[in-house]
């Protein structure tokens, strides 16, 4: 859809009433003062958004990290349209559409290890929200019922609900709703050293000792209060925040050692971001629980979920077998419009090989990510996976602004850039080619001499 070739439609979008919308993490005063029109999306095919003016933008970041296989692939599209022409909505308390088993036991397949039982939910968010939840239900089912306690991670991103931002790590997130987090949590040092690993190419060699630090939790606390440690095994947010060597399989080991629950919150890295069906096998360490959401199903529909070991699912099913085992769910879960998505999306990972062909990808962004170094400014290049961020130094007393410069400067380029703080992210979908990486990874150059 081209607005541009249609004058009435863009004095619309011209004339747009900015103010009841409250936009989620966006600077509502600045967007609404500038009221910027590439910054009004209209249509979305392959890798490429086109605003309201009908300009087209490269999406660098495959939307929030979700539509990794690019938008609207034909498959996807035709499966939400046959869905819809048979069922637009089916409950999943106590009955479900046949669908949604099936698609259990597709995600179970590609899982790590016994992770083999799966709940669906609508968002990451109540994905961690379910994790914890089952994290305590199991150990009190077993007559752990003291485990209580959980351990997240400095600069860790689990979501917005209450759960997810009390085991998560930023600041920001946490600051105004302090007295409402859930209690007994405790954090692990986050793993980023710029002094030791600034410039690091895939997963730095140095930190692998902070995994430790979990023993010292385990000292102060004890084990027998702990219920779970949830970790990002690639931080995403943070702007692509790369597990040490050996460090992910030390916190398992530790976790084993005390009986402690290990969750992997893969709604980043799963379903072949990281070149792997998940963070678990890329990185060679098998959690007990993993949350997923985004790419599951491309974006398409909302969608997320845990992925639970065998006997966690056991543990929960006990007493008379009439009685619902665990009080949990959402009105929309596994929606069948996201179900269908799914599938199509599943067929398409597999058909195309998607994990394999994200870890070629991940060859080429390393090499252009890191050829960045030098630039004004730049103080970090990270990359895993078929993802990269690149870190500015803040502008004296006023962080964030260069890395939104840098943003603005990306649009006037044709890409959509993802910033956080002064840090820009990228993780193209897989359909981009070669040479759109190359324009990609250039434009970005250009913007960062353009903020200098
Ligand atoms: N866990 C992780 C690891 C995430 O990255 C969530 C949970 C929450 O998911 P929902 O679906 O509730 O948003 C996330 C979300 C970014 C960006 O620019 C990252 C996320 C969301 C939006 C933007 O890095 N991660």
């Amino acid at each position: 859809m081209n607005l541009a070739a249609n004058p009435s439609a863009l004095q619309a979008a011209t004339d747009l009433n900015l103010d009841p919308y409250w936009m989620p993490f966006t600077h509502n005063r600045y967007f609404k003062k500038h009221n910027p029109l590439d910054r009004l999306l209209v249509g979305a095919e392959g890798a490429y958004y086109t605003t309201v003016e009908g300009k087209r933008l490269f999406d660098c970041l495959s939307g929030l990290w979700c539509s990794s296989l690019g938008h609207r692939p034909p498959k996807i599209v035709e499966a939400v349209k046959r869905q819809l022409d048979r069922a637009d909505y089916i409950p999943a308390f106590q009955v479900a559409n046949p669908d949604t088993f099936r698609l259990a036991e597709r995600i179970a397949e590609v899982a790590p290890g016994e992770l083999n039982r799966v709940f669906f939910t609508n968002s990451g968010s109540e994905a961690v929200d379910t994790a914890l939840k089952i994290a305590l239900g199991y150990h009190r089912l077993r007559g752990e019922a003291a485990r209580t306690r959980f351990i997240g991670r400095e600069k860790g991103y689990h979501g917005v609900g209450f759960g997810g931002i009390s085991v998560g790590g930023m600041v920001a997130n946490r600051k105004m709703f302090a007295p409402a987090m859930i209690p007994g949590v405790d954090h692990l040092p986050h793993t980023y050293n710029a002094k030791e690993m600034a410039f690091s190419k895939g997963q730095p060699t140095w930190g692998a000792h902070l995994a430790d630090e979990l023993e010292r939790l385990v000292a102060l606390h004890d084990a027998s209060t702990i219920a779970a440690v949830i970790v990002e095994p690639m931080q995403g947010s943070v702007g692509v925040v790369v597990p040490p060597l050996g460090y992910l399989q030390r916190l398992r080991e530790i976790c084993t050692k005390h009986g402690i629950l290990l969750i992997f919150d893969e709604v980043i890295c799963g379903f072949g971001r990281m070149g792997d069906w998940f963070g678990a096998q890329a990185f060679g360490t098998t959690p007990d629980l993993i949350t997923f959401a985004k790419g599951v199903n491309n974006g398409t529909v909302p969608m997320g979920g845990v992925i639970a070991r065998q006997d966690i699912y056991d543990a929960f099913m006990q007493g008379p077998d009439y009685a619902v085992e665990f009080f949990h769910g959402y009105t929309y879960s596994a929606h069948p419009l996201a179900v269908a998505a799914a599938h199509a999306t599943l067929d398409l990972l597999r058909e195309d090989d998607v994990p394999k062909r994200f870890a070629a990808m991940a060859v080429q962004i390393e090499q252009r990510a890191h050829a960045l170094r030098g630039e004004p400014n730049v103080i970090d290049v990270r990359n895993c996976g078929a993802a990269a961020a690149v870190e500015l130094a803040p502008l004296p007393g006023q962080v964030g602004l260069r890395g939104l410069r840098l943003f603005e400067q990306g649009l006037k380029r044709g890409m959509l850039l993802r910033f956080t703080g002064d840090t820009i992210a990228m993780a193209p979908p897989v359909i981009s080619t070669p040479a759109e990486l190359d324009r990609m990874f250039e434009a970005v150059r250009a913007a960062i001499r353009a903020v200098a």
